[in-house]
């Protein structure tokens, strides 16, 4: 399978057999700018990424304690950026991306507890080089369909050559329970051509899953804080 890179080199190749000079070079010029945003983001999504590695070591280090289970990142694709400006009525451009969207870096940080989720937001939010755009808590406020994690738009400097720039990033944070349910959930909801009935009783059944999974973290909470409160040793190895 060819790649990015490759698929656009091919394209400005064949339109390079019938398109005049002009057009030519203001393809180049947006096929420069759109890789240089989004290696902008790409060291945006390394610039957190690393933040939440660096926490999870002192923690590791100061409380024997390891908060984060897995950290996983990833660049908006062009199709999801396409709908996404589609949706909000918006123009596909790179200016009009840069300024609407903020998810087009997503990092997503999975924590065997609740509480864990918010330490690790405060310790984030607390960096002197991070700026909080915005906070959707859907663990307190959860999805009316039972969507539950911590959402949170950041600004990020990223260091150039020459240049500093701001970058936005959507962190989300969340515990395996609901990492879980959300995976099924986003694989269930593109089921296609499905009767009505089916898609309401799903939709019941998934909210219903979403409840068990907030019971399930809230027991294992309560687990860990009788454990520490005894004095024990909670710490995910
Ligand atoms: P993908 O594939 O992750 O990129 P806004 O960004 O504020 O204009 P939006 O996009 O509704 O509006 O923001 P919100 O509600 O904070 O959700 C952003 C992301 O959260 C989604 O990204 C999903 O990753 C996740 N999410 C939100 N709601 C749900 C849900 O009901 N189920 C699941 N499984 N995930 C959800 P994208 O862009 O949809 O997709």
């Amino acid at each position: 399978m060819t790649d990015t890179k490759e698929a656009s080199r091919l394209l400005y190749h064949r339109l390079a057999e019938f398109a005049d000079n002009d057009s030519l070079q203001a393809l180049q010029q947006i096929l420069t700018s759109t890789k240089d945003l989004m290696s902008c983001y790409r060291c945006a999504i390394m610039e957190v990424e690393t933040k939440f590695r660096v926490l999870n070591e002192r923690f590791s280090l100061v409380h024997d304690h390891n908060p984060i289970d897995t950290i996983q990142s990833r660049l908006k694709s062009p199709e999801s950026i396409h709908q996404k400006m589609l949706r909000k009525n918006l123009p596909f451009t790179l200016e009009a991306i840069e300024k609407n969207l903020s998810d087009i870096a997503g990092i997503r940080i999975v924590c065997s507890f609740v509480d864990d989720i918010y330490m690790l937001a405060d310790c984030l939010l607390q960096q002197d080089d991070i700026t909080l755009i915005e906070r959707k808590d859907y663990i307190k406020n959860p999805k009316p369909n039972g969507y539950r994690s911590l959402h949170l738009i950041v600004e990020v400097p990223i260091f150039l050559q020459n240049e500093k720039r701001l970058m936005k990033a959507e962190v989300q944070l969340r515990t395996i329970a609901m990492e879980f349910w959300a995976n099924l959930e986003h694989q269930l909801r593109y089921k296609k051509d499905l009767p009505a009935e089916i898609v309401e009783k799903t939709a019941e059944r998934l909210s219903e899953c979403a409840r068990q999974s907030a019971g399930l973290d809230a027991k294992m909470q309560e687990i860990r804080d009788a454990i520490e409160q005894a004095g024990g040793d909670t710490a995910v190895r």
